[in-house]
């Protein structure tokens, strides 16, 4: 039974860890949230935090291709006409003068088609991979991932990606809530504030595990079975 050094137990609980039922989620590592010019520079966050990320997640996504594991990428944005942004979404925004649908130097923040809010370069989809454009936090709400993961027989899911307390964090909650077997890769992640990053890795770890487990990009290129 092939299973992931990680904590608090020996992932996935079942053992039942294979190509076919198993995928990586890689969340919202788009230039708005990591990038020179897009929505967490304009909100004076240091764009190191959210950058470390990028090297672990290559090499994982790198030794997960080549062993045929289903590969899911997430982007956070909203349609052009701004019809699917809460107006507390977007006026939360504003007070901190990065407002969500405004010009900024990679076009309008966070809205879908312009240059801030696609995916990085370095993590760029290939043709193929599944690609969920979401308006939330979550990768469940208002999209079809569920639909997808069921159509595939997909049962577990490496979380990856920015921000760890926020994106990262409400889609694991929402996957462990409709019953896939979930790891965090700590050093995949990334979060506008160190000590975000490190409590919500931790709660995690409460209750025996109650949203899953915790582990890390080296452990699972070493252990995913091929
Ligand atoms: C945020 C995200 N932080 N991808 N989005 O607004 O975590």
């Amino acid at each position: 039974m092939p299973t992931i050094d990680s904590h608090p137990y020996a992932w996935p609980y079942n053992g039942d860890l294979r190509p076919g039922n198993t995928a990586l989620i890689v969340i919202d590592m788009q230039t708005d949230f990591c990038g020179t010019g897009g929505y967490v520079d304009a909100m004076g966050y240091d764009l190191s935090l959210t950058q470390a990320p990028i090297a672990p997640i290559k090499a994982l996504m790198a030794g997960m291709r080549a062993k045929g594991y289903h590969i899911i990428h997430t982007r956070e944005g909203h349609r052009p006409d701004l019809s699917d942004l809460p107006a507390n979404k977007r006026w939360r925004s504003q007070q901190i003068g990065a407002g969500i649908g405004d010009p900024g130097p990679c076009g309008k923040i966070l809205v879908r088609g312009e240059p801030g809010w696609d995916i990085i370069p370095e993590l760029y989809p290939l043709p193929g991979e599944v690609i969920i454009d979401k308006p939330g936090k979550g990768s469940f709400c208002a999209t079809d991932l569920e639909l997808i993961l069921r159509m595939r027989g997909i049962e577990n899911l490496i979380l990856t990606g920015i921000t760890t307390d926020v994106c990262v964090s409400t889609t694991m909650r929402e996957a462990n809530d409709r019953g896939f077997e979930c790891v965090i890769a700590e050093d995949c992640c990334g979060a506008t504030d160190p000590g975000n990053h490190a409590a919500a890795i931790k709660m995690v770890t409460m209750q025996g595990g109650v949203f899953g487990a915790v582990s890390d990009s080296a452990s699972l290129i070493a252990g995913l079975p091929g």
